[in-house]
């Protein structure tokens, strides 16, 4: 179990200057939201901070100093989180974020891939992100969407998987659920899936933050997630795609720094990764995003890990005793299959009020569909209130969300 006065955590707070902001109630501010994005370590600060003020140039142009410095740091950055993600530099193609990626691989693959009767599967926790875009695809090609079923605790129901797996060629699935924090058994299904023939793409916005990726041993074709998730800024985010198919698929947007050569007529294409990123880029965050990345390597993903494991185990602890009064956790109540997250409602509090009603004591959640309407549908809930984790967390945060669920037991009379 975590132990507040642990020295490592107490730094890692301590990286993070938003935590010792107190709210303008004068509150501390628990921030219990990270799935909808992170908060941000100063080493990521200093980083955006002194690009702008030192060496701030357009990359792949200037000659000039700032310029060659500019462009080494945005190379690099792309170095380092192929590093991360155990992939090569040329697989890494930057995007603003998971939403930009699933889009790239939906029209400049799917696209061109799928055909009439081909069938992409997905599954019934996807975000909007990695549902949208493939019925649009499969209005734009004739494929189906099939999807694999979800029970009511939330957990993938793989009996009928084989039987799923015929005639698919795209296996579209997320690492985690933004909603209900399970963890997808990718080592069980992309085997699978890959001897079905399909291609498979991973979205790994709510994975990657939390879990230890090496993309070849997971043998995704794609796997996709957002620097903001991960104590990165907003606006980067990345493709992962395996070459061979990076270097078959047609370049999704066009522009400058794209090309190779271009007459009035015609023009000929980069070499991956730019092939796929026209235009100027985010330069200054996604050098941030490579110092994001070697932040979260100094503390060790097994850490990271380990550390959202216990403190989901507290929670699960400390809410145990108001499932008599009215609340219901959503999601498996298996730290080991679930990461950081806990969606619940509260008796017949709506999500919204009880959200209100935590802010009031500085403690920032979410309510609402999380971009996950049809998994709501389909469980029936109108909306849930999420508290989610990650690195600068502690128990007292825990401890914090239960007084103000306390309080909301008061101000509603339970
Ligand atoms: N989920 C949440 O509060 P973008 O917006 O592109 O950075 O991430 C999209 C996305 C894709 N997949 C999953 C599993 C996600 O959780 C998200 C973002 C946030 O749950 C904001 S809706």
């Amino acid at each position: 179990m975590i132990a507040l006065d642990d020295t490592k955590l107490a730094r890692v707070i301590g990286d993070f200057p938003i935590l010792a902001r107190p709210t303008s109630r004068g509150k501390r501010l628990v921030y219990l939201d990270s799935a909808a994005t992170s908060q941000k370590p100063n080493a990521v600060i200093e980083t955006l901070d002194t690009y702008y003020r030192e060496y701030n140039a357009n990359i792949h142009r200037g000659v000039y100093e700032i310029a060659a410095r500019a462009t080494d740091e945005f190379e690099g950055a792309r170095a380092k989180v192929a590093r991360f993600i155990n992939a090569a530099p040329q697989e890494v193609i930057w995007t603003r974020n998971a939403t930009e990626a699933i889009n790239l691989v939906a029209y400049s693959w799917a696209s061109n891939a799928l055909h009439p009767g081909d069938v992409i599967l997905t599954t019934e926790l996807e975000h909007h992100s990695n549902l949208v875009p493939w019925q649009l695809v499969a209005q734009r090609t004739g494929a189906t969407l099939r999807f694999i079923p979800v029970d009511a605790r939330g957990e993938l129901v793989l009996d009928d998987l084989d039987a799923l797996l015929e005639g698919v060629k795209l296996l579209a699935i997320t690492h985690v659920s933004n909603t209900l924090g399970t963890i997808t058994p990718l080592e069980r299904i992309i085997p699978r899936a890959r001897a079905a023939g399909a291609t498979i793409l991973v979205d790994g916005a709510q994975g990657i933050p939390h879990l230890a990726v090496d993309v070849r041993a997971l043998d995704a074709d794609f796997y996709v997630f957002s620097g903001h998730k991960m104590l990165g800024p907003t606006g980067i985010g990345v493709l992962y795609g395996k070459r061979a198919l990076l270097e078959a698929m047609p370049p999704f947007l066009a522009g400058g720094d794209m090309i190779r050569n271009v007459e009035y007529g015609r023009a000929s294409f980069n070499d991956l990764p730019w092939k796929f990123e026209a235009g100027t880029s985010n330069i200054a965050d996604a050098i941030a995003l490579g110092t994001a990345v070697e932040y979260l390597q100094t503390l060790g993903m097994d850490w990271v890990r380990a550390h959202e494991r216990d403190l989901l185990a507290y929670t699960l602890e400390r809410l145990a005793p108001f499932e008599s009064r009215g609340l219901a956790i959503y999601g498996p109540k298996d730290p080991s299959i679930s990461s950081g997250v806990v969606s619940f409602n509260f008796a017949d509090i709506h999500a919204h009020d009880l959200a209100s009603i935590l802010d009031t004591e500085g403690i920032c959640i979410r309510a609402g569909h999380h971009c996950t309407m049809p998994l709501m549908d389909k469980m029936g809930w109108s909306a849930t209130a999420r508290a989610s984790f990650y690195v600068y967390n502690t128990t007292a945060d825990v401890d914090a969300l239960v007084d103000g669920l306390e309080k909301a037991a008061r101000v509603f009379k339970l």
